[in-house]
């Protein structure tokens, strides 16, 4: 049975879209063969230094979310980790370069406000109690943690803010140390945080860079000389600069940076009055494209054994936008981002933050998930073992092209996780127009090679493409899956958010509710609502691409 034949059906399910406008979309899908691929552990969030005096525009939305006075027992801290199986954690931010590890014999003493310090703070401390509860905490959790090592350490600033001398490894050697000598598992050391070009605190010259991270990796090779597989070595978890990125690259030479680490703010400051214009403005969410793919062009030709993580993503910086980064319209902008990166062929992506600031996926107070937290997390009802996360358990590694003719309908695929078919991320940014969606599956082979750039064309080829329904589906496949993400009371600013129109939130004991999918017949079409989302299981999708 083919797309045409289930247009009939198509009046009689119409549903509850008939006072707008409907826009019909085709998507076209190439499933010979992997575009790109994430890492199993794509999704990543992070936890940062800041003290609760960081304030910006007259507010202080960090509190007591800070690596050092965290609460790690709250419940709903661990619950929201576990119910992501394995989640990443970055630990890392601005503070980072100031933190002394109380190991070994120098001075270490807590963060204070200070007028003259990098950020407006002084120098802050680690203490080894501290480190041993995080890593308590990180191992009941399941978390693969990446630390982000303090690379300013034994270096001076010059007038300019460009921090000069050698970086002195003796404290984070120290650090490393201890935390092998206790059985911490790390997964992977970054070093640095936003040092890189111009940098934004401070900066430091790529060629010191790069010699510096190559004594790090000399390092880790030597701690770890009975590990297998040892961790990775970051750098520089900063913003992407060309030119500073390629130096690093070549000073520090093969093998040495494992993963290049690049952050984004592309929504501009938190208090920016127009954040939610950008957010659904389809070209402006498309202008970090060409941050993306000068990345993994320098990674070709200067780096091949390097990949490419988002270290930290917050969108809006300076804590985020208040009543923006913490509600529905958020996920507007970050499930685009899981798909764009993903696209890019980044392997992790990082979300500022876990905790802490406005664009925390928990609530920085009452440690409540906020929408974007289920977009990305869930327990699976059918497996009752599994604990998993909606794009974790969905979204597979394998990066699909696709290609859309309606630009208001942002749109990714990726082969499904542990079952066969595909997976489709639907966004509808469109405040007035419900698509009606035709999804197609093309191979290489269907267009001629001078039409495949060219989207203008792809129209034409829909008589060539190959149906996506099977015709001798089993009976479990008579049906795909559905999660349909819509803003409480239609207000896109709501931190409420509806999965297939039911309210989530928390069950009474604190943990993170069922999130079920409907079930929706196979051969029906597929709608999608103004500003809403949708993630489609597609069964049946024939995909040699993904076997
Ligand atoms: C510790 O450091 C101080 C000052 O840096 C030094 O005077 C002292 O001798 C050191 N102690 C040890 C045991 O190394
Ligand atoms: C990407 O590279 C092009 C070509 O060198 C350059 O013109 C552009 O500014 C770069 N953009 C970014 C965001 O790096
Ligand atoms: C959709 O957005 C446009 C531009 O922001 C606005 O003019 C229009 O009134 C909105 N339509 C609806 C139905 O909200
Ligand atoms: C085709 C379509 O629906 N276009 C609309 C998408 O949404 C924006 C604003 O949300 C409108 O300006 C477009 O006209």
């Amino acid at each position: 049975m083919g797309w045409r034949t289930s247009g009939v059906i198509f009046l009689v399910f119409l549903p509850s879209i008939l006072a707008q406008n409907i826009g019909s979309a085709v998507l076209l899908i190439d499933s010979t063969a992997k575009f790109a691929e994430t890492d199993t552990n794509y999704i990543c969030a992070t936890i940062d230094w800041w003290p609760k005096e960081k304030c910006n525009y007259n507010q202080c939305p960090w509190g007591s979310s800070s690596l050092l006075n965290l609460d790690l027992s709250h419940p709903f801290l661990s619950n929201a980790i576990q119910a992501f199986k394995n989640l990443r954690l970055r630990l890392g931010g601005s503070l980072q370069d100031q933190v002394h590890y109380d190991v070994g014999n120098i001075s270490c003493t807590p963060f204070v406000k200070q007028k003259d310090g990098l950020f407006g703070f002084s120098k802050g401390c680690l203490h080894m109690k501290r480190w041993d509860e995080l890593n308590s905490f990180f191992k009941k959790t399941g978390a693969l943690v990446t630390f982000g090592v303090n690379a300013l350490y034994g270096r001076h600033k010059n007038r300019r803010g460009v921090w000069q001398g050698e970086w002195d490894s003796s404290n984070a050697h120290d650090f490393i140390k201890y935390t092998i000598s206790k059985g911490y598992h790390i997964d992977s050391w970054e070093f640095g945080n936003e040092l890189s070009g111009k940098g934004v605190g401070a900066s430091v010259d790529a060629e010191q860079y790069g010699k510096d991270v190559a004594n790090l990796n000399s390092i880790i090779i030597e701690e770890y000389k009975s590990f297998h597989p040892r961790p990775f070595v970051l750098a520089p978890g900063g913003f992407f600069d060309k030119d500073w990125y390629s130096r690093l690259l070549l000073v520090s030479g093969p093998q040495v940076v494992d993963v290049l680490t690049h952050h984004i703010y592309n929504l501009g400051a938190g208090v920016d009055h127009n954040l939610i214009n950008k957010i659904l403005n389809p070209h402006y969410l498309s202008k970090i494209e060409a941050t993306f793919g000068n990345l993994s062009r320098i990674i070709q030709t200067d780096g091949p054994w390097a990949s490419a993580w988002v270290g930290e993503a917050g969108g809006a910086f300076n804590n985020g936008g208040r009543h923006v980064s913490d509600t529905f319209v958020n996920s507007f902008w970050y499930l685009d981002q899981l798909g764009l990166a993903a696209k890019f062929d980044t392997k992790v992506y990082c979300r500022q933050t876990l905790i802490g600031g406005n664009y925390a996926l928990l609530d920085t107070t009452t440690y409540v998930p906020n929408p974007d937290y289920y977009r990305q997390g869930q327990l699976l009802f059918q497996k009752p073992t599994t604990y998993a996360l909606l794009w974790h358990q969905l979204m597979g590694s394998g990066v699909l092209s696709i290609d859309s003719n309606e630009p208001y309908l942002r749109s990714y695929a990726h082969c499904s996780k542990q079952k066969k078919g595909v997976t489709l991320l639907l966004i509808n940014l469109s405040n007035e127009t419900a698509f009606s969606v035709d999804v197609e599956s093309v191979t290489h082979t269907d267009l001629p090679v001078e039409e495949k750039s060219k989207k203008k064309s792809f129209l034409h080829n829909l008589k060539k493409t190959v149906s996506w329904v099977g015709s001798k589906a089993a009976d479990e496949d008579l049906f795909r899956e559905e999660y349909h993400l819509t803003p409480k009371d239609g207000d896109i600013q709501s931190k409420t958010m509806l999965l297939n129109g039911k309210p989530l939130k928390l069950t009474d004991g604190g943990g993170i509710p069922t999130l079920a999918p409907e079930f929706v017949d196979l051969n029906s079409p597929v709608f999608i609502d103004p500003l809403s989302i949708k993630f489609i299981v597609l069964p049946n999708f024939g995909a040699p691409g993904c076997r």
